[in-house]
């Protein structure tokens, strides 16, 4: 059956600073299923595109450059509540507000710096997915681990 997928990305923070593989683990490890990935330095106009909603806020120019600054892990994970529970396991957008056990809670400090996105509705998660990914490079596949994580 089909499960739910959503857009996280370990921005350039969380690449500079060597914890993508410590990212990576934390949904691995839960059950989530890793369908698409790729490293890319996005340019300024398409990290406008991706936090587009934010055009409004005061620091939306600082936060497109910082995007856009360096190389970035761009993946999809899918699973059963994976856009909601994503979020969870990302924690509060300020990591100063973040629980520990979170992996802002943990890894981050501060909110201009807090090394991951998730996508925060199944709206959004379409909208990203199909931004930062093109249908042929999500992979559909069978894990052999499935039938132990949902019985
Ligand atoms: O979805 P999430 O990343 O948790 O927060 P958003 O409200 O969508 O903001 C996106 C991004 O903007 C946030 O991860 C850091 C940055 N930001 C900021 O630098 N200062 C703020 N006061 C709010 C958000
Ligand atoms: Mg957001």
């Amino acid at each position: 059956a089909e499960k739910e997928r959503t857009f996280i990305a370990i921005k350039p923070d969380g690449v500079q600073r060597g914890l993508i593989s410590e990212i990576i683990s934390r949904f691995e490890r839960k059950g989530f299923k890793l369908v698409a990935i790729k490293i890319v330095v996005p340019s300024k106009d398409f990290a406008k595109k991706h936090y587009h909603d934010l055009s409004e806020g005061p620091f939306f120019n600082g936060l497109c450059d910082f995007l856009s600054s360096g190389p970035v892990i761009a993946m999809v994970w899918e699973g059963e509540g994976v856009i909601k529970y994503g979020r969870k396991l990302i924690g509060a957008t300020d990591p100063q507000k973040s629980e520990p056990g979170t992996i802002r809670g943990d890894l981050a400090v501060v909110v201009g710096r807090n090394i991951i996105h998730g996508s925060d509705g199944p709206e959004t998660a379409k909208d990203e997915i199909n931004l930062w990914f093109k249908p042929e490079e999500l992979v559909t596949y069978t894990s052999n681990a499935e039938k132990w994580i949902y019985g």
